[in-house]
């Protein structure tokens, strides 16, 4: 019985197509903020706007891509534990990760603007021009209004039908949400309308391009620029950020 089992796995592993992740290539690398512990990036007109977490190390930064200097800098209120951003309109939306309290700034001097609640966890967030799409360390993506940043609904990510949870940073890329998973290097590719994982991309070469050894370093910060179709990538405190080309 045992042995017929294996024979059927063995049977079925060969005749399974090999299953390869999505190519791609490493173009080039730029310093990033090695104390940065990154929560959110996203791409914006010529620069980066990266949040960083930790209680009493929390901020908002605009960061400029070719030195990595900080060009503009908000602190966020040391009981906070700063996640993910957004830009929506002239605004940046931000989260934190167990308070509940989101954040409004203003994108272009980082002034606060209004706060809003939201239920559970906040971990990373994107946009796809008509919705805020949030993670929450679940595999749920919620899909808020922009403007009033009450959610309208909820998809649940999976992988050949079984939950992918621990969704992190996000990214809208392509027509795909494209998401850090906590612990993994792995980006997951996923279709907005279903959920489902279309495939992954495995950066686990940069960790070691990167140097980082901590345990806690892992890959978190995906920015696109959708003009020149860069992808730039990057983790928790690594001292480089990646722009690399990924196959379409
Ligand atoms: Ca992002």
């Amino acid at each position: 019985m045992k042995r017929a089992l294996l024979a059927l796995i063995a049977a079925f592993a060969l005749a399974a197509p090999a299953q390869a992740d999505t190519p791609w290539t490493l173009v080039r690398a730029y310093p990033h903020d090695p104390t940065a512990f990154t929560e959110g990036l996203f791409y914006l007109d010529g620069a980066l706007y990266e949040s960083t977490g930790l209680e009493g190390r929390s901020d908002i930064r605009k960061v400029d891509l070719k030195t990595g200097r900080i060009l503009q800098r908000r602190v966020i209120d040391g009981r906070y534990f700063g996640e993910g951003i957004v830009n929506w309109k002239d605004r940046l939306i931000s989260l934190t990760w167990r308070h509940r309290q989101g954040f409004v700034w203003n994108l272009a001097d980082f002034t606060p603007l209004s706060d809003f609640r939201y239920e559970g966890e906040g971990w990373g967030m994107t946009q796809d021009g008509r919705a805020v799409i949030m993670s929450d360390g679940s595999a749920q993506l919620r899909f808020l209004d922009p403007e009033i940043l009450a959610e309208q609904r909820r998809i649940t990510v999976s992988w050949n039908g079984r939950a992918v949870d621990r969704l992190n940073e996000l990214e809208w890329v392509r027509g795909e949400i494209w998401a850090n998973i906590w612990y993994d290097s792995r980006i997951a590719r996923i279709d907005p309308a279903t959920g489902a994982v279309i495939d992954w991309i495995d950066i686990a070469p940069l960790l070691k391009e990167a140097g980082v050894s901590d345990s806690e370093a892992v890959a978190n910060g995906i920015a696109y620029d959708a003009a020149t179709d860069r992808v730039f990538v990057t983790g928790k405190n690594w001292p480089r950020l990646f722009e690399i080309r990924v196959a379409r």
